[in-house]
């Protein structure tokens, strides 16, 4: 089996710090939330921003502020969000490519979000997919239902897209597919051969999907935008802890884990 690639979610856009007082907000925060990761066994940051009252944002400027605060820590991969928040318009979603990070998420389809519609129309798949290859981005294809898997293929068979494709299955979400392990085999079996996948589970579901993704050799993504509990009724004192104990699991189940640099190897990055 591969090394196991570890993400870490540090932000998304709609926790809070009410929610979780340890969420990391500045892009002071966010970077040193980033390097601790790194240390603890992250190979991938996923990153969304805030902006100075601590709302989602898809600010090129604090994007770039808080890429270089990490980069000065530490070289991990780089993964822009531009899923954004519900409802932030598709040209900011897009801005950020052009800082040209390593990765970038790509929603290949629209879905139920809480009570929200998280919209990424026929169109908007095409926008993105375009501007990823003009900026030379590794797309992760965000899978929050099985027909967004059928959705990134047909962007395959039109050159939008490139395999091997790398998959992040975001389960759990309300208003998405459930969080259970046959609904985790039904997409892993979907996915061509030769592709990398992530599984990122929703609050609860992030530590049993995390068990089955180490065992099925899949990778695993964990962190504040997913869940910011530790156990039942017990906050993550930090993204980091969350990590550390993915780690620790990976380490029962024999599954060696990625280096930054074994991560590039897996997911083909130049
Ligand atoms: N905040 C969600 C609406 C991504 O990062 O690409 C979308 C999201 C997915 O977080
Ligand atoms: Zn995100």
């Amino acid at each position: 089996m591969q090394p196991l690639i570890i993400t870490a979610a540090l932000v998304g856009a709609e926790v809070t710090k009410d929610q979780n007082p340890n969420l990391p907000i500045t892009p002071e925060e966010i970077a040193q939330s980033a390097y601790e990761c790194y240390q603890a066994g992250a190979s991938i940051i996923h990153l969304h921003v805030r902006d100075e009252e601590g709302k989602p944002t898809q600010s090129v400027e604090i994007f770039k502020k808080t890429i270089g605060l990490i980069k000065e820590k530490c070289d991990c991969i780089i993964q822009i969000s531009t899923g954004g928040a519900v409802g932030t318009p598709v040209e900011e979603r897009i801005a950020p490519l052009s800082l040209r990070p390593e990765m970038a998420t790509l929603t290949t389809g629209t879905v139920n979000f809480g009570n929200d519609v998280f919209m990424n129309t026929p169109k908007d798949l095409v926008a993105f997919a375009k501007a990823m290859k003009a900026y030379g981005v590794k797309p992760e294809i965000e899978v929050f239902e099985g027909g967004m898997i059928n959705n990134a293929l047909a962007l395959v068979k039109r050159g939008l897209l490139e395999l091997p494709l790398h998959f992040d299955f975001v389960l759990g979400v309300p208003g998405g597919l459930t969080a259970g392990i046959e609904e985790l085999l039904f997409l892993k079996n979907m996915v061509p051969q030769g592709s990398t996948w992530t599984v990122a589970g929703i609050g609860r579901h992030e530590l049993p999907l995390a068990n089955f993704a180490i065992l099925l050799g899949g990778h695993v993504r964990v962190g504040f935008e997913d869940n910011i509990y530790y156990e039942k009724g017990v906050l993550a004192k930090s993204n980091a802890q969350l990590v550390e104990r993915i780690v620790t699991l990976a380490k029962i189940l024999g599954r060696p884990v990625a280096t930054v640099e074994q991560a590039r190897q897996i997911l083909n990055l130049k």
